[in-house]
């Protein structure tokens, strides 16, 4: 039987459902829990020396979690260095905050060309091969490199900008031609498909044969759009926990305000949170002194805080809050409730069912998950507004939230009153919409139409049975 293995540069703990906090691991535990098969990456350890790297081996129901650590180096040059500081933020258009060196762009190289040489005595001839994200780009060439014949994906969990972005960095060229060793490359929207295609025949001179696939000096690839999903039916049940609807309303006894809108995000500068916060406070002015139209919660867990922009951007929320409060607050009432950890899965379910808003605005996401989450969250009979980003993928297939310009903190405000001001049939109508679009595409649904055009892509029929014999996998 074929067997699914699975390249991401964070492996996660398949144990417990509350253990991950960010959108890859979320995704992928999600889709890989049940069907197993062997996922290798980095185990989050660092050793000192290169000679010091081994690979360790654990069991998890099906699933085979093969790591190892990196060198103190990789995780300076290879994982803060290229893969955070240049190609995170120049895939989510900030230029502004890239940093490139040669000692990075080495690193990177070099870790890439290691996880090759570590994996590959461990493939099977038949072995679907699925690599995740910014950090890996160029380990299917690398694979290649050593002989691996085997059929190759390519997931991109973050945006592909237009190509005048991506030129400003050096090499990105050279990097983006490894793309074309893999059998089939996934984005998250059509918009990245088409920047990507543009890039092929604008920068490195190739055709778009069609809109998805493109060829390059004798090198045909297939490109997809396949819109990460979340386990629909998981987040439902945690969220409909009694005893997390009873804590909900113990906290409510103590609060003068019984209206929330709630955030949940990593802490990171594409995530819009100081505008967001913005946009709160211009709500709150908007009301008569003494009203207390609603407390936003808004939970950021700590991520990459090893990196200026991470420290700077935690500074700004701390005093941003701290002004809202100061200037809003009252004896009994927080208006904003800033939490800065991270937090299981089961509370941020129950929290998002007790909140009439879900504030999703990145400046710039691949997708979203936590938009889906917030949907799935909802009571149906009486559910709440979604507020999204239209800068976030998930904004291309939830067209009935409330879609609004992140950086534009008025419209975001004007959103807000909306969302407390909706009239019931009007959220249930619109929340019926968004559940029926997030169970189009949940986990599963993207795991299989992903494996399924991989294998498809050299020529394999498209079996009845396939979609079975995936989800067997
Ligand atoms: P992320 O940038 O991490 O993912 P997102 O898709 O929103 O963004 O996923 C975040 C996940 O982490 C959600 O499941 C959320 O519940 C969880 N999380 C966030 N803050 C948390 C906290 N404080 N405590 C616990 N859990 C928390 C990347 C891309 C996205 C893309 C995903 C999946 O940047 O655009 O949607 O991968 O492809």
């Amino acid at each position: 039987m074929t067997r699914l293995v699975v390249v991401s540069n964070r492996v996660s703990d398949p144990g417990p459902k509350g253990s991950a906090a960010g959108g890859l691991a979320v995704c992928l535990l999600d889709a890989m829990r049940d069907r197993g098969g062997l996922w290798f990456g980095w185990n989050g350890d660092l050793v000192a020396e290169e000679s010091e790297i081994a690979i360790s081996c654990t069991k998890h129901g099906r699933c085979t979690l093969m790591t190892a650590p990196l060198t103190e180096r990789d995780y300076r040059e290879f994982y803060l260095g290229f893969s955070n500081e240049v190609l995170w933020p120049i895939h989510h258009y900030r230029l502004d905050l890239a940093r490139f060196t040669l000692e990075a762009g080495e690193g990177y190289r070099r870790v890439n060309a290691r996880f090759a040489d570590l994996l590959t005595p461990h493939l099977r001839r038949s072995d679907l091969i699925w690599v995740h994200d910014y950090h890996l780009i160029p380990l299917g060439a690398d694979l290649r490199a050593r002989g691996v014949g085997n059929q190759i994906g390519f997931f991109l969990h973050i945006p592909f900008p237009p190509p005048d972005i991506l030129t400003a960095a050096p090499e990105y060229e050279r990097l983006a031609l490894t793309l074309l060793d893999y059998d089939l490359v996934g984005f998250q929207t059509a918009s990245d498909q088409a920047n990507f295609s543009r890039f092929v025949s604008e920068v490195l001179g190739g055709e778009i044969v069609a809109p998805d696939s493109v060829r390059l000096e004798g090198k045909f690839l297939k490109t997809g759009v396949f819109p990460a999903g979340i386990d629909v039916d998981s987040f439902v049940a945690m969220a409909e926990d009694p005893e997390g609807a009873n804590k909900i309303r113990q906290y409510e006894r103590h609060g003068a305000t019984r209206l929330y809108a709630i955030g949940v995000d990593r802490l990171d500068y594409s995530k819009g949170l100081p505008e967001k916060f913005l946009a709160f406070r211009r709500l709150l002015d908007s009301y008569p002194e003494n009203d207390k139209p609603m407390t936003l919660i808004q939970v950021a867990s700590p991520t990459r805080d090893d990196l200026q922009a991470y420290v700077d951007i935690r500074h700004e929320l701390e005093a941003l809050s701290g002004k809202v409060n100061g200037k809003f607050g009252d004896f009994d009432w927080t208006p904003l409730r800033y939490i800065h950890r991270s937090v299981p899965r089961e509370t941020i379910a129950v929290h998002y069912r007790a909140s009439r808003i879900g504030l999703v605005t990145p400046l710039r996401d691949g997708m979203n998950l936590v938009a889906k989450e917030y949907v799935a969250a909802q009571d149906e009979a009486d559910p709440g507004v979604l507020i999204l980003s239209r800068f976030a993928g998930a904004a291309e297939d939830l067209q009935e939230a409330l879609i609004v310009n992140p950086y534009d903190i008025d419209e975001v405000a004007h959103a807000m009153r909306r969302a407390i001001e909706m009239r019931k049939e009007e959220r249930i109508e619109r929340h019926r919409m968004l559940m029926k679009r997030i169970r189009q595409h949940d986990a599963c649904n993207w795991m299989v139409s992903f494996l399924r055009a991989l294998r498809s892509c050299r020529g394999m029929e498209d079996r009845p049975d396939q979609e079975k014999q995936l989800r067997e996998i």
